[in-house]
């Protein structure tokens, strides 16, 4: 008999007692989802203003990702990549036709998609770029985020993702985010193989560069021969008011990044893009996963991505994010609780006038809940605000009076 709980507090109990304690949520146990709406055990709605980092872009349990899901789920979920299947084919060219590239290696986490992307990058480094073996080098920046496995973290600056968890792997260059000169003087090193950056960094706390940096970027790497590897994972897919963060400077990436909203949060999908050139340095055998590809992820990121474009999802994140970044800009000047807001498109951020060490953004996202929304910090004093991308711009205006609610009264 699989046990089941009936309150919050039951929930939490197990996960303390049984599970391990790499998280500290926010204390509230969800049981449903629908759009930009959650519920939790006891009944109580929430606007959902994380949307799991951005991965249920299309709102939660959207329809007609659901039903692409269950009807796939009936016929065949995996066959592993030792034969072939019906629907991968066919979501290889739907997401290559999507993003403009000659191919696409699916995998499941955005993890597994940054660590295909690095093999990529180094082994064209080798056998197009003549890098010597074993000497190709990934240039990185500071206060990344690209996930959590050990070769990833090697890239890390963010002590809580690395402390204790060395030896690290060799072959990263860090250099600051957003600065054209430093970009410059890395990527001039013949043994460069890739530049690999977000085009806003999100767990920095939506950290928004210039305008023209992925640009120069772009360019540098043209000049030096270098693979830009653009990490849209958290970005991507209408987050940001375009279908990919890059397009608002009309930047294409040579490896292209993608995970989370790629399934709707319904399935750990991830898919890595590039042209034959780079793609085919892979050979058969070299890399893969038991899951990457499978005919249910396959049937499920063609359902996702049609909902972004029926949906008109990125115009929607545009449009109502300048309504909401409006919203927080009024309320900064009758406040001086909040010192910044910053973002593009639902990708937004505001900063607390306190040190990241405080609780205090801790402390109104424990409000925001009493009251009827879903936030988290990120780095101690940012708060991330990021609802799905299907939100009225009735519900910002509802959203944005809570928000102004708790800060002016906390
Ligand atoms: C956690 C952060 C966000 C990502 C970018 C790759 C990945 C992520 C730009 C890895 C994942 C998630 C991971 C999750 C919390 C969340 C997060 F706080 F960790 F950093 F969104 F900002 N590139 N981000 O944002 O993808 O392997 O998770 O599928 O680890 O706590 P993944």
């Amino acid at each position: 008999m699989v046990d089941t709980v009936t309150t919050s507090q039951e929930a939490i109990a197990l996960e303390d007692k049984f599970g391990a304690h790499n998280y500290h949520p926010i204390p509230v146990v969800l049981n449903r989802g629908e759009g930009v709406f959650l519920w939790d055990v006891e009944g109580k709605r929430y606007f959902d203003f994380l949307s799991a980092y951005s991965a249920v872009n299309q709102g939660h349990c959207h329809p007609q990702i659901i039903n692409a899901l269950i009807n796939q789920a009936k016929e065949l979920t995996l066959t592993s990549r030792a034969f072939y299947n019906d629907k991968l084919g066919v979501a290889e060219k739907y997401v290559c036709d999507t993003f403009g590239y000659q191919k696409a290696l699916f995998m499941n986490s955005g993890a597994e998609a940054n660590e295909t992307a690095i093999k990529l990058a180094r082994k064209w480094g080798y056998t197009k770029k003549g890098i010597a073996e074993n000497q190709a080098v990934i240039v990185a920046v500071k206060k990344n985020f690209h996930g959590r496995t050990t070769t990833i973290i090697s890239a890390s600056t963010d002590p809580s993702a690395t402390k204790h968890f060395g030896p690290f792997m060799p072959g990263f260059n860090i250099v600051d985010y957003d600065d054209v000169s430093a970009l410059e003087k890395a990527l001039s090193h013949p043994n460069v193989c890739g530049l690999w950056i977000e085009p806003i960094q999100g767990e920095a706390g939506v950290y928004v560069p210039h305008d023209g940096y992925l640009k120069a970027a772009e360019k540098l790497c043209r000049q030096y021969n270098v693979l830009l590897m653009m990490d849209e994972i958290q970005t991507g897919i209408a987050r940001t008011g375009k279908m990919l963060a890059s397009d608002h400077e009309d930047v294409r990436a040579d490896i292209l990044i993608l995970g989370k909203a790629l399934s709707g949060g319904v399935l750990p999908i991830s898919v890595v893009l590039a042209d034959d050139e780079i793609m085919l340095v892979i050979k058969p055998g070299e890399h893969g996963s038991t899951f990457g590809g499978n005919p249910l992820a396959a049937a499920v990121v063609m359902a996702a991505l049609q909902v972004v474009k029926d949906e008109k999802l990125a115009e929607n994140a545009e449009r109502l994010g300048k309504v909401f970044r409006a919203r927080m800009t009024d309320l900064m000047k009758r406040t001086n609780k909040i010192t910044l807001v910053r973002g593009k498109g639902l990708l937004n951020a505001i900063v607390i006038n306190d040190s990241p060490q405080s609780e205090t953004a801790w402390n109104i996202c424990m409000s925001f809940a009493e009251h009827g929304l879903l936030a988290k910090p990120t780095h101690g004093n940012i708060i991330r605000l990021a609802p799905p991308l299907v939100i009225t711009e009735e519900q910002i205006h509802e959203c944005c009076d809570i928000i102004e609610k708790v800060i002016l009264n906390h």
